[in-house]
């Protein structure tokens, strides 16, 4: 039997390349830009965190015009959850929902459906499912539902935080069977430890994402 098996797939993707990084199966994730990450005045600010917003603005318009689908992530937590640190966790209490801390930041361009994340006290870090508070059960956000329904096949993920859940999302993205890039001008770490930036870089890296740019502000 002559020719390939394989189904036809549309080329190799070309991330790299601003101009050919987005199309109608590339879907852009904006993960969690929200004030408490990305202000100064912010309960877990990530160092220049509101550099990145004008960047995230252009891949924005970039995915649009060439027909991308646009989807938000938003830390979405309870007053209490595990999460936090005066609950079992180690995290001081950030993105409260409703308060101005889990609002995404005001100069961010909103321009597709948000997918909030946490809401019910569940732990964890992916834009695409959380830990339940009993058994750490995986549940799902709809992220994945809400890409694949626009037909990506492909995600570019920017945002905050580059270690965290920045990290989670890209990990998830391939073993959902993503072809996953990061922009790297466009994220940025929280660094609890120093270093674990690039070690989270270097961890993508090793799951088969493509990264974007310089690595030197994004860990
Ligand atoms: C994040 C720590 C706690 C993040 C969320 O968005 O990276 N980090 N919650
Ligand atoms: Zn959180």
């Amino acid at each position: 039997m002559s020719g390939s098996l394989r189904v036809p797939r549309s080329g190799p993707w070309s991330a790299v390349d601003p101009g050919s990084r987005y199309g109608p199966q590339v879907g852009l994730v904006i993960v969690d830009v929200q004030n408490d990450f990305a202000d100064p005045a912010g309960s877990l600010h990530v160092r220049g965190g509101s550099e990145i917003v004008p960047l995230v603005n252009a891949e924005i318009e970039r995915a649009l015009q060439a027909g991308a689908a646009v989807v938000y992530t938003q830390d979405w937590h309870p007053a209490h959850t595990p999460h936090f640190a005066g609950d079992g966790g180690i995290w001081p209490a950030h993105c409260v929902q409703g308060t101005w801390g889990a609002a995404l930041h005001p100069r961010l361009s909103v321009r597709g459906p948000i997918v909030r994340k946490g809401a019910h006290g569940e732990d964890g870090y992916s834009g695409f499912s959380m830990r339940d508070q009993a058994g750490g059960h995986p549940i799902p956000t709809g992220l994945d539902t809400t890409l694949a329904r626009g037909g990506a096949t492909r995600i570019v993920v920017c945002g905050l935080a580059t270690d965290y859940c920045v990290k989670a999302t890209a990990l998830d993205g391939v073993r959902l069977g993503y072809e996953t890039a990061v922009l790297l001008d466009a994220v940025r770490a929280v660094e609890l430890r120093p270093g674990d930036g690039n070690r989270a870089l270097d961890e993508l890296v090793a799951a088969g994402v493509v990264l974007v740019g310089d690595r030197t502000r994004a860990g």
